[in-house]
């Protein structure tokens, strides 16, 4: 018998399928929990210029954190890029995200290299923001209300109904107030401060970003947001301010992790090296998103809050990303606050 032929079409297929493989487009799935205007630019950008193709899902950072424990087994994500910094912190206590020391880590701000040794290299910070309040200054001004100025103001019975922030449960931005107010007061006078809030909240939602969107369309009259999420709202034309409380706030450290199991390492440490330039940081200005870049190298755009002339709290990073301590507290506010009438 010849095998002559079915040699030759073994070969064929074996060289087809390399060329295949060598001609198959690389890709990285990311999980993105900045907002869309960041994510897409990102998608836009990196895909152009490298060739990679990427896939991208949008996820605010208690979903995304909640996605990744889901999929520990069979991981299908790549990168998770942004979002609070504490689920971060919490995923890499778990064992979700992969330790890496990027060499550019020195052209980092402190509090981004702090926010990688703390977790053992298994996240990074990309860029911070300081939580404050959103309010609609046209709306105020209707119902005859005064800005909040203060935590303390947020108690006024004039304000009931008025306010939106997210629910702790699902929401980094939220758990970041709670962790604020127990790292401003006191744990007891923070779930009280918290139970009075409570009273005044129109609607609790599932994700940070939503209550400042809400302000900005009238829907509702003030919210606690990241104060970085005002000036973008406001280019789209929208009546809506911001301003930190006079008795003191905490801030983020949005993060960025490379996930355990990555499908496409290769490809997900490429990008993470991107995330980290300064170039690649100033598409968050771009997109209009204006946390503070972690690349001290990466120009501040105007609309950024000035951060020097905020009242911060000492952030305790390590202590309130621990999963035991989210968890307790998160259980804590849903029996003793969002169990309450309101
Ligand atoms: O991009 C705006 C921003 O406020 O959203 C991020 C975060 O995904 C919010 O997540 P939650 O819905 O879980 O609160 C922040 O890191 C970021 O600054």
């Amino acid at each position: 018998m010849n095998h002559k032929p079915a040699l030759a079409a073994v070969a064929l297929a074996a060289s087809l399928s390399f060329a295949g493989t060598a001609r198959a487009q690389e890709q990285v799935n990311i999980i993105c929990s900045v907002q869309a205007e960041w994510c897409n630019l990102i998608q836009t950008v990196y895909g152009k210029t490298t060739g990679v193709k990427v896939n991208m899902s949008l996820k605010g950072s208690g979903e995304a954190l909640a996605q990744l424990i889901a999929e520990r087994a069979n991981p299908k994500t790549d990168i998770w890029f942004g979002g609070t910094g504490d689920p971060h912190l919490q995923a890499a206590e778990q064992g979700l995200s992969l330790e890496y020391k990027s060499a550019a880590l020195p052209q980092l701000h402190d509090w981004a290299q702090a926010q990688a040794a703390q977790s053992g290299f298994k996240t990074v910070g990309i860029y911070s923001g300081p939580l404050g309040f959103g309010y609609n200054p046209e709306l105020l001004a209707k119902k005859k209300l005064q800005p909040p100025k203060s935590w303390a103001d947020l108690l006024k019975p004039e304000y009931k109904g008025e306010i939106q922030v997210a629910n702790p449960a699902s929401s980094g931005t939220a758990y970041t107030m709670v962790a604020t107010l127990v790292q401003l007061w006191g744990e007891d006078k923070a779930f009280e401060y918290m139970k009075g809030l409570h009273k005044n909240i129109q609607t609790y939602t599932r994700s940070g970003t939503g209550p400042i969107k809400a302000v900005a369309r009238g829907e509702a009259t003030v919210s606690i947001s990241f104060v970085h999420d005002g000036p973008g709202e406001k280019l789209q034309g929208f009546p809506v301010e911001t301003i930190t409380p006079a008795e003191g706030t905490g801030a983020e450290i949005g993060s960025m992790s490379i996930i355990k199991g990555a499908r496409n390492l290769a490809a997900a440490k490429k990008f993470y090296e991107w995330a980290l330039t300064a170039q690649a940081q100033q598409f968050g200005a771009a997109a209009k998103q204006f946390q503070l870049p972690s690349n001290k190298g990466a120009k501040v755009d105007p609309n950024v809050p000035d951060f020097k002339k905020i009242k911060f709290i000492k952030y305790d990073y390590a202590k309130y990303g621990a999963s035991a301590e989210r968890r307790r507290l998160i259980a804590k506010w849903e029996k003793d606050v969002n169990s309450l009438p309101r």
